[in-house]
């Protein structure tokens, strides 16, 4: 059984490059509703706990830099299927290798600045969702 929710954020570089209404705008275009949604900052302590799970790559410094570089578009979404189809809808994690029409495809730079952030499964899309909003922020 899978689940019905995932996580995201429009990361930094696609801020900066004025794509967060595009993005919007494929999300809830491929049947995604936004649950939760928020335009914030992570701080360096927030971006390490975050990705945790990278902490001995040889990245990691590179990632919590550019994560933290500007703001972000975080939210919560919900559609049957959710983590996979939201996977497949921004491609692989590197650019150059993300399916046309992808997300990633369509607006992000390179594996570091890939433009969006998608749960890998339904276990981290609620720890992931938890660690940006609290019940009262979720409709
Ligand atoms: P994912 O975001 O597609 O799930 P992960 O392997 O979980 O990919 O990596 C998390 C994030 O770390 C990526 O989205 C990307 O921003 C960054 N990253 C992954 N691999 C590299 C790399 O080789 N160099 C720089 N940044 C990377």
């Amino acid at each position: 059984m899978t689940g019905n929710r995932t996580f995201t954020m429009i990361k930094p570089d696609a801020v900066e490059n004025g794509h967060i209404g595009p993005i919007l705008e494929k999300i809830t275009s491929a049947g995604f509703k936004i649950i939760a949604m928020k335009y914030t900052q992570l701080s360096k302590r927030d971006a390490r706990e975050f990705y945790a799970i990278h902490r001995e790559r040889p990245f990691f410094d590179e990632l919590v830099d550019f994560m933290t570089r500007g703001p972000i578009v975080s939210a919560i979404l919900e559609k049957d299927n959710a983590v996979e189809d939201f996977r497949a809808l921004i491609g692989a994690t590197n650019p150059a290798e993300a399916a046309e029409g992808t997300i990633r495809k369509l607006y992000a730079k390179d594996i570091g600045e890939n433009a969006i952030h998608g749960s890998d499964s339904d276990e981290n899309a609620a720890i992931e969702g938890a660690f940006h909003f609290s019940g009262r922020e979720i409709y």
